[in-house]
């Protein structure tokens, strides 16, 4: 299961990123998940923001005039209820914190708040730059921008309190997209790469990457912006759900332990 990317063949896979990266491949723990269970997936769906809460499934979608957040019944794919993200915004990730669920937008640094379980737009937040996604340690919220930094936010008011810079092999490791924090890391989709990075939450090192490529292969998705992307974890029943944009399928996976 586990090998060193050194030796692995996702040495060639992994190459772009490692370059944008400016790292030598490095000997950092690379390792397939298993695949517990597969479920339908909205093909329609442009995954940016995946997340379980109470043991509903959340996801937000992208592009503009195609940007929704719904709840999805996790076994058949279906929608429960959605709403579309306001005209003209390009929906990212999104987080839940008590009874609110918060959502980002690419560009113009517009998040909103839905109520829970109704989903009602109930207000919004503002940020600077770019939103990409979020999720939350039950302390504080991050958010992505697809660069290196996390940003750390105050849950009470969406405000920046630090930042999280994430290195790998001692380099920034950019294109960090969706995210989820499961029991005490972060994981990170890595934007049009197979790899989800293991980020310790208070190094910002990555220790260590989920090799998803045998479910690209699944999909067999011949869009290029296709990619994996999604990650949900479900704290009280102990799932792990992962999928990506426009993908057919959602899969429930279980990982190694951190740095095994
Ligand atoms: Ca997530």
């Amino acid at each position: 299961m586990r090998r060193l990317l050194a030796h692995s063949s996702l040495a060639l896979l992994l190459a772009p990123l490692l370059a944008l990266a400016g790292a030598a491949p490095p000997p950092i723990p690379v390792a397939k998940p298993t695949v517990v269970a597969t479920y339908p997936h909205d093909t329609a769906a442009f995954t940016e923001g995946l997340l379980v809460d109470r043991g509903h499934l959340y996801e937000s979608t992208g592009r503009e005039g195609q940007s929704f957040i719904r709840e999805v019944d996790v076994k058949t794919g279906r929608k429960l209820r959605e709403v579309a993200v306001p005209t003209g915004q390009f929906g990212e990730g999104i987080v839940v914190w008590k009874d609110e669920l918060r959502s980002v937008t690419w560009h113009g640094g517009q998040g909103y708040r839905w109520s829970l379980p109704a989903l009602k737009r109930t207000g919004g937040f503002r940020y600077t730059g770019e939103g990409w996604a979020m999720t939350d340690d039950g302390r504080r919220i991050y958010l992505s921008d697809g660069t290196p930094t996390l940003r750390l936010l105050d849950p009470a008011s969406m405000k920046v309190t630090g930042t999280l810079r994430v290195t790998i092999d001692g380099k920034p490791l950019p294109r960090i997209n969706e995210l989820e924090y499961v029991n005490g890391e972060i994981l990170a989709n890595i934007w049009m790469t197979p790899a989800i990075a293991r980020i310790d939450p208070q190094t910002g090192v990555v220790k260590g990457l989920i090799d998803l490529s045998d479910l690209v292969a699944q999909v067999a998705a011949t869009d290029p912006d296709s990619v994996a992307n999604g990650i949900a974890y479900d704290r009280t029943g102990h799932h792990l759900y992962v999928t990506g944009k426009n993908w057919p399928k959602l899969f429930e996976i279980k990982l190694p332990p951190a740095g095994a």
